[in-house]
């Protein structure tokens, strides 16, 4: 498994659940110094951060690009890949498409987290999934020209009415493209599931992803979430792919880093 961490660029977000913010280059610094495989981009749009400058930042820290947050098509511009209004999904699906092409000269995937939407007012959830998959799928095809894939990341239920858990996740995208697979985010799973291993264990192949954060959201170690059993179900699936941290910058965004690299350490290296 391989350890990532996020910084956020939007700066709607800035009290969202990122451990670095606006800081780039010091966020790239700090996470070579502390040793991480990669970082997590939520950034803006497509264009705010150019290629060759992030090329270079992670080149100079012997950094990869584990994946990029598409939120900021919602929290900026209210699109969702399952909008009623067409005109609203055309928009959401050129957004999305402009940070795979980003996201792709990296060979990273994006994640698909608040762009999903919710269901409700004159559309039912039925409608509103097959909308969604609609745009997952066409997602998808752009994810297979760059040979990487989409990550579709169940919510807890005050982010989304649509799916909550990993095994209603796991359905959804088995039903939609070998591509398209889940992003595991631990918070969630901590408000969601009956037990966070066995639904990893359940999920199995289908995670391409996982958030790491405590219970409460804080960086692990800072709440009550028990790792061990977590580290067993990952490794018993055969998960190699990042745990990337998104949690908040407490008690501030280095101890946040440090604090989730020594978890990364103790549990998740293989
Ligand atoms: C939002 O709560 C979240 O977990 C993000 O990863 C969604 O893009
Ligand atoms: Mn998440």
């Amino acid at each position: 498994m391989k350890s990532a961490v996020t910084i956020s660029l939007v700066s709607e977000a800035s009290s969202g659940p990122f451990v670095f913010h606006e800081d780039l280059s010091l966020a790239c610094e700090t996470a070579k110094l502390l040793g991480f495989d990669a970082i997590e981009l939520f950034a803006p749009d497509s264009v705010t951060v150019p290629l060759k400058t992030l090329h270079t930042l992670l080149s100079d820290n012997g950094l990869k690009l584990a994946a990029v947050g598409t939120g900021a098509g919602w929290v900026r511009h209210k699109l969702t890949l399952s909008s009623p209004d067409r005109a609203i999904r055309k928009r959401a699906l050129e957004f999305v498409d402009s940070m795979q092409e980003f996201a792709g000269a990296f060979q990273a995937p994006v994640i698909i987290g608040s762009m999903q939407g919710r269901w409700g007012d004159d559309q039912s959830k039925s409608v509103t999934l097959e909308l969604l998959g609609d745009s997952l799928l066409q997602l998808s095809d752009k994810a297979n020209s760059f040979n990487t894939c989409v990550l579709y990341e169940p919510l807890n239920r005050y982010e989304t009415n649509l799916i909550n858990r990993l095994d209603e996740g796991t359905e959804f995208v088995k039903s939609l493209a070998p591509n398209i697979k889940l992003l595991a985010d631990l918070f969630h799973m901590a408000i969601e599931e009956v037990n966070l291993a066995e639904a990893i264990r359940t999920a199995g192949p289908s995670i391409g992803h996982v958030h790491l954060a405590d219970s409460n959201r804080r960086p692990a170690g800072y709440g009550h979430t028990d790792f061990t059993p977590i580290a067993s179900a990952l490794k018993e699936i055969g998960y190699s792919g990042y745990l990337s941290a998104e949690a908040f910058p407490y008690p501030d965004s280095h101890a946040a880093a440090e604090a989730t690299i020594d978890c990364f350490r103790k549990h998740f290296r293989l």
